[in-house]
């Protein structure tokens, strides 16, 4: 039985890898941090089977990391711990570099200090925020980087890292250059998912009004389940390689909400521009005809936003065998909606008190 060791296993990606590899018959490791609260929503159904072990540790601690490793003497290590939102990045840089970056070389350190270079993989999550600023559209593996968050800049760190060490050590080390990935366990706080669960709110009259930032930026969007069977493609190759894995089909924000009320029962008009951008409903319940229920906040504008993100997985294609377009957009994001409407349906009594939490996301006070 091959074991592997996952980072970031509480978060979305690492949820849907340890299923996966439970199915492929991995003994799954994976690395939790200590907290005042002991629920982990996304893994919870997972606590208890045989295969499926946790441990404590974090990435900013490296004694911890080389005593979990030691322990568990993993086949293949899949790095995915990060502080992963970009716009939290501008508000603690120092915290995201010492994580997303330097975090990747305690990973890789920790390795050779158990002795473990020669035979233990790592898959490092690397991300399209590389390309930022873009140079070239669509992207691929040959395309320049240009970060432009905190975030890109440790992620770049952590890439660069990792190619250093597979030449340097001759380690089994790469990077899958994800483009983003969203499922019905995306965190409330990224767009797609702020936008699912407002539709669900507001078409069962629990919330007013979805506040946005930039709407004309542009995605490759997928899904998260589809895009964990790449990460174990990639560490199963002869040759450590890096590859970009994306759609190849692009849309805007506001693309995305149009479609998300639509399936939530609600269809919109868009008017105005910029900060002034407003969606009114053209047809839906009664009550809500002619109300604006999406607007523009400028507490969500980013000091310097990524706007043109659009992948080109010809490589995994043609090397992986992978096929991008398993989920289409339109089957993304009607999954995410009616999962976000059954959710929010069925909280009750403890929906009001995420609302609070809502209001406080809309208002800007915790973004
Ligand atoms: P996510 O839901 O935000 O999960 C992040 C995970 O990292 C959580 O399990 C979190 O633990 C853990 N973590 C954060 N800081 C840590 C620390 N100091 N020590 C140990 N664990 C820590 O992210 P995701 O969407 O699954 O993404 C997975 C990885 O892929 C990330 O590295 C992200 O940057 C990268 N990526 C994501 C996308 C995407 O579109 N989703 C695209 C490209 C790359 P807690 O639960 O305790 O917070
Ligand atoms: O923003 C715009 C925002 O926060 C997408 C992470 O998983 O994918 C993710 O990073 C776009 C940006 O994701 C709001 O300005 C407009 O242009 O959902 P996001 P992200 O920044 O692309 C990459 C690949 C990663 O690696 C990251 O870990 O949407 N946008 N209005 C907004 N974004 C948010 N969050 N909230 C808004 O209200």
């Amino acid at each position: 039985m091959k074991r592997a060791l996952i980072t970031g296993v509480t978060g979305q990606d690492g949820s849907y890898l340890s299923e996966f590899l439970i199915e492929k018959g991995y003994d799954v490791h994976g690395i939790i941090r200590r907290s005042s609260v002991d629920y982990r929503e996304r893994i919870a159904h997972l606590e208890g089977h045989p295969q499926f072990h946790l441990h404590y540790g974090d990435m900013g601690d490296s004694m911890g990391l080389v005593q979990v490793i030691r322990k568990v003497q993993p086949d293949e290590i899949y790095n995915l711990a990060a502080q992963s939102h970009v716009q939290v990045s501008f508000d603690s840089p120092e915290f995201t570099a010492d994580v997303d970056a330097t975090g990747v070389l305690r990973i890789l350190e920790a390795v050779r200090a158990c002795g473990l270079e020669k035979t233990c993989r790592i898959y490092q999550a690397s991300t399209s925020e590389l390309y930022g600023k873009v140079e070239e559209v669509p992207q691929n593996e040959n395309t320049p980087f240009h970060p432009y968050s905190p975030y890109a800049v440790a992620k770049q760190y952590g890439f660069w890292i990792v190619k250093e060490y597979r030449e340097a050590y001759e380690m089994y080390c790469c990077s899958g250059i994800l483009f983003n990935h969203e499922s019905e366990r995306r965190g409330e706080t990224f767009v797609t998912r702020k936008i699912t669960l407002a539709a669900a709110r507001i078409s069962q009259g629990l919330q007013d009004c979805l506040y946005l930032g930039n709407m004309d930026s542009l995605r490759d969007w997928g899904y998260a389940k589809d895009y964990v069977e790449c990460m174990w493609l990639i560490l199963q190759q002869d040759k450590p390689e890096d590859f970009v894995i994306a759609t190849g089909v692009q849309h805007s924000v506001r693309e995305f909400t149009d479609l998300a009320f639509r399936y939530a029962g609600i269809e919109l008009k868009f008017e105005g521009e910029g900060i002034d951008e407003k969606g009114i409903v053209v047809s839906g319940p009664e009550n809500l005809i002619g109300k604006t229920v999406v607007a523009v906040s400028e507490d969500f504008y980013r000091p310097t936003d990524v706007v043109n993100l659009w992948g080109d997985p010809t490589k995994a294609k043609a090397k992986l065998g992978w096929s991008p377009n398993k989920t289409s957009f339109e089957e993304l994001v009607k999954i995410m909606v009616e999962a976000d409407i059954a959710k929010v349906a069925s909280e009750g009594a403890a929906h009001k008190v995420r609302m609070n939490l809502a209001e406080y996301l809309e208002k800007g006070i915790v973004k």
